[in-house]
């Protein structure tokens, strides 16, 4: 867990198999120190147990929800029709998968919206809540800014890398983040 603090975000997917893919939420919410709770709850198996996390989640202190399943993914819309949090969703795809998660996730009926970020993107799920929570924190939005400056200076020195070095020798040296 990121922080002792009382949890705003839920993290949830719909199997012990999704863990992997959503690791990046977990690891980014961390390091913005942003407190979060996180749950195997699928809208097939544990249909019962889905419907009461999310009924209860914006009583309990979350904010916004991030949901990842794949295959016939219904677990993000489902969550954002049992409540009226901010649900971020991501569509998780591996090798033997065609789009169908994507697919039926961005084609939700009009009235009940989802976020859906790309494909396994759930890096940029948790980054999306951060901007969310940021706009009532502003110790939150210092450190996202922060975070946007790294980017900045990162792309800077790439840069600087590829006219100084030339692009064989930034090919094969060490890529940084
Ligand atoms: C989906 O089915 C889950 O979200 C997962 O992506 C997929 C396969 O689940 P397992 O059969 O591996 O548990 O509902």
């Amino acid at each position: 867990m990121a922080t002792s603090a009382a949890p705003i975000i839920g993290v949830i997917m719909g199997s012990r198999s999704d863990l992997d893919m959503m690791a990046g939420a977990l690891e980014t919410l961390e390091r913005f120190g942003v407190a979060f709770e996180v749950r195997i709850l699928s809208a097939h198996r544990t249909p019962d147990l889905l419907a009461d996390y999310v009924k209860g989640a914006k009583g309990r202190g979350l904010s916004v929800i991030i949901a990842g399943a794949g295959g016939s993914a219904h677990l993000a819309g489902v969550t954002a029709a049992h409540t009226t949090l901010p649900v971020i969703s991501v569509p998780i795809r591996r090798e033997n998968h065609d789009h169908e998660a994507l697919w039926s996730n961005i084609m939700m009926p009009p009235g009940v919206p989802l976020a859906t970020m790309p494909e396994n993107g759930s890096t940029n799920a948790a980054l999306f809540a951060v901007r969310l929570l940021a706009l009532g924190d502003p110790e939150l939005a210092r450190k996202y800014d922060d975070f946007r400056q790294k980017q900045v200076d990162s792309g800077i020195e790439v840069d600087r890398q590829l006219q100084d070095d030339g692009w064989e020798a930034t090919l094969s040296a060490p890529r940084g983040r």
